[in-house]
């Protein structure tokens, strides 16, 4: 299987996480090469990363990525906690509006490398406060270093600190209104997939 990706990519980054919890090895596509961007191409209309190479096939999202991936390794390896029914609105919900806020923020990003100033279009100003609202209904939700009532660092956790360190490495969102969140994030800095996925700078 070839994950197809950038190492700065919050959305790849949770995939090469969850590979690391499950002991499984990908090999790795750079898509900022020029081969790994005519591989992406051909795997994929949206050209967007992560996209998981299977059998010549691409599976075109991280989420459907990591659910393929948890389901392949069905055994409890390691304590990575899986998605389970009685948590699955709560981690859904926290899934969902982080990677609004996440999408919405990795827009403005691209605006700002583009030299558009995103303030003068209406929609981007929603977007802006879109990743606000978004992070503030978030840090009054999670409990501690967990997003839902189950302990456990799994898929929502994992979500919420790739997203966070994103924004804070790319200086999209100002995190100091956040201030469980960013305990949230402190709580789970050294865990080994975590620090072994963490790209440069970050
Ligand atoms: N919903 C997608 C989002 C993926 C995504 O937005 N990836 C970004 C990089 S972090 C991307 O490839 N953007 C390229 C573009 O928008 O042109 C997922 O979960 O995989």
């Amino acid at each position: 299987m070839r994950l197809h990706g950038t190492v700065t990519s919050p959305f790849v980054r949770r995939v090469r996480v969850v590979a690391q919890e499950l002991g499984l090895s990908l090999e790795w596509v750079d898509t900022t090469t020029p081969e790994g961007q005519a591989s992406l191409q051909r795997l994929s209309p949206l050209r967007k990363v992560p996209v998981l190479e299977v059998d010549g096939v691409g599976v075109l999202d991280s989420h459907a990525i990591c659910d393929l991936l948890l389901a392949r390794e069905a055994g409890e390896a390691g304590d990575f906690r899986r998605p389970r029914a009685a948590t699955q609105i709560a981690e859904g919900n926290v899934i969902h509006a982080i990677d609004g806020a996440a999408e919405a923020a990795i827009r403005l990003f691209y605006f700002r490398r583009d030299a558009v100033d995103s303030e003068a279009i209406p929609y981007m100003r929603l977007e802006r406060e879109r990743v606000a609202r978004a992070l503030a209904w978030l840090d009054e939700r999670v409990r501690g270093p967990w997003c839902t009532e189950v302990d456990g660092f799994g898929l929502a956790e994992l979500a919420v600190v790739t997203a966070v360190e994103w924004m804070q490495f790319r200086a999209v969102a100002a995190m100091e209104p956040y201030p469980r969140l960013l305990a949230l994030v402190a709580a789970h800095a050294e865990r080994p997939s975590l620090r072994g996925t963490r790209p440069p700078g970050m």
